[in-house]
């Protein structure tokens, strides 16, 4: 660990070295959060490099795999998952490996006696003790950095069987994670190039095909539907949306954002007991974070309620007491009134437009106070 930092071991050896020192101790990589392309692809490389290193290595997940077209590559790759209800589940094993997340899963509570063994992710640095931590921000992907292990000769694809598994879960995760490479560094590409040659390029085709469901496009209908332009900026309320729904919220404002004439697109639904919305944008003056922190403001706790990159952003307000009321339809009302009026501090037409859109409402103007911002960021 102390050589690792000071640069001395290639994380490469750092890893090799401390499966080593694990030989045959039961390990679960157990993924945070929703699973998707990056952290599944990132998972089965781990479990492969393990098998390398007699570590015997299982897949687990505590949230399901929700996206559509993750389930298409979970089932067109073959990736056999654990699904953990408890911490009770993982009592079987020795050691916690994290993929793409610094992070345990935090709704289940882990075995007490469960060891962090590894943490290899490209988001924030964190402050972690285990026997191996690789936290590489400047990569645009955690399967980046498992595809250069490999190239570097730790479990290379050459030598295997069923590489095609492994090298096209790690480049549809690098391919995800970097927007279609428009994100990707130099050492994203090389990494990529590396399991290029392996993948199997049919179902590559397969799991990247963008696919909506029926109930996804019932809430892209909505958003359409109810879409207010102003400028270009859209915002769409799509209603209620279920659980199982909830991806359908991002595709949809990725899918408006394709308009031509709009640069920024938010759409926003109520999903179980919250508001849950999602940003999209590509003007260079537009940051999601501070977008959405000035529009919704923080929590009691100091917590913003939305966050982002560069080009998209999400937002989660929680209802509270009002998610028990039965009449949908106002509290509905409620939530679409009230993310407008939000709304209007960073792009104040938007009131006067949806009133142009919907004559029967009479709403407030505000004028004075609505010109005093402006939408720049
Ligand atoms: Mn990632």
């Amino acid at each position: 660990m102390v050589a690792l930092l000071m640069g001395t071991i290639a994380p490469r050896q750092g890893l090799e070295a401390a499966l080593k020192s694990i030989a045959g101790a039961p390990t679960v990589v157990l993924i945070t959060g929703h699973p998707d392309p990056d952290s599944l692809g990132s998972a089965l490389a781990h479990q492969r490099i393990c098998q390398e290193y007699g570590v015997p290595c299982t897949i687990a997940n505590v949230l399901p795999v929700s996206h559509r077209q993750n389930r298409a590559m979970v089932k067109l790759l073959n990736i056999d998952m654990m699904q953990v209800q408890s911490g009770d589940d993982l009592a079987q094993f020795k050691y916690l490996s994290l993929v793409d997340t610094s992070t345990p899963e935090p709704t289940i509570d882990l075995p007490a006696d469960l060891k962090l063994f590894s943490v290899v992710d490209h988001h924030k640095p964190a402050e972690i003790d285990c026997p191996f931590v690789d936290i590489r921000p400047h990569m645009g992907a955690s399967s980046s950095m498992y595809a250069e292990y490999m190239a570097q000769g730790l479990a290379p694809l050459e030598n295997i069987m069923g590489a095609s598994r492994v090298a096209t879960a790690l480049l549809f995760g690098i391919q995800t994670d970097t927007n279609d490479y428009q994100l990707a560094t130099a050492a994203d590409f090389a990494a990529a190039a590396y399991v290029r040659k392996f993948t199997d390029t049919d179902v590559l085709k397969r799991v990247s095909r963008r696919v909506y469901s029926a109930s996804g496009m019932t809430v892209l209908g909505r958003a359409l539907e109810n879409m207010v332009v102003v400028r270009d900026f859209a915002v769409a309320g799509v209603g209620y949306v279920t659980a199982g729904d909830r991806d359908a919220i991002a595709t949809t404002s990725d899918f408006i954002l394709q308009r031509e004439d709009l640069d920024t697109v938010l759409v926003f639904g109520i999903v179980e007991d919250r508001i849950d919305g999602s940003l999209r944008t590509d003007s260079p003056s537009v940051e999601p974070a501070t977008f959405l922190t000035t529009v919704f403001g923080k929590d009691r706790s100091g917590k913003p309620y939305g966050g982002g990159r560069a080009d998209k952003g999400g937002f989660q307000i929680p209802l509270g007491v009002l998610a028990e009321s039965e009449d949908r339809e106002a509290l509905w009302n409620i939530v679409d009134q009230i993310v407008r009026s939000r709304l209007a501090k960073v792009v104040p037409e938007i009131e006067r437009e949806y009133e142009r859109q919907h004559p029967e409402t009479n709403g407030h103007h505000h004028e004075e106070t609505r010109d005093r911002f402006s939408r720049e960021f």
